[in-house]
């Protein structure tokens, strides 16, 4: 969803840089929906005030959903969540030491009143597929989009019978 100026609708978080070669699948299917993103290393252990700036001026700049992703003891969406009414959601990364089974639970287990939309662990791909669905809320041309984005689904599902066909 391009508006005018090409302002970004989502802001793509993540804890370190090391997290991009996930996170990136989420800009990529924002942009074959034709959606802006803008993407920014910030953490919540780390740069704590700059989350704090971040997330509490992200209505006003015009950003409409924020996907965070972040590994281990995996506090950046849960903190997002705290300082913005947007839609949030995280994205676990796989972690070395635990597969990602921490970045999951800390992600998930939101207390009641601030919720955080979880992925599957590393599906940024599929964040930004949600984002889309969020946007597509009120949106003329989104939901076409996505309705022929399942019909693609669909039609590469099927195909899979001829690769087995005795
Ligand atoms: C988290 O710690 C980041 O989200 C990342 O997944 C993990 C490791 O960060 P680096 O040591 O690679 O900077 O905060």
């Amino acid at each position: 969803m391009k508006n005018s100026s090409d302002k970004p609708l989502v802001g793509i978080l993540m804890g370190s840089d090391s997290d991009w070669p996930t996170m990136k699948a989420a800009a990529e299917v924002l942009a074959e929906f034709g959606i802006a993103s803008e993407a920014k290393v910030i953490s919540a252990h780390r740069t704590p005030k700059d989350l704090e700036q971040y997330a509490s001026s992200a209505t006003g700049r015009g950003l409409r959903v924020i996907i965070a992703g972040a590994g281990g003891a995996a506090h950046l969406p849960g903190v997002t969540a705290a300082f913005t009414t947007l839609p949030v959601i995280g994205v676990p990364i796989e972690s070395k030491s635990l597969k990602g089974l921490d970045s999951l639970l800390s992600i998930v287990q939101m207390p009641p009143g601030v919720p955080v939309a979880t992925v599957g662990i590393g599906a940024a791909k599929n964040a930004g597929i949600l984002a889309a669905q969020i946007l597509a809320v009120g949106n003329e041309r989104l939901p076409k989009a996505l309705s022929k984005f399942k019909e693609k689904l669909a039609e590469d599902s099927r195909a899979k019978n001829k690769a087995i066909a005795p």
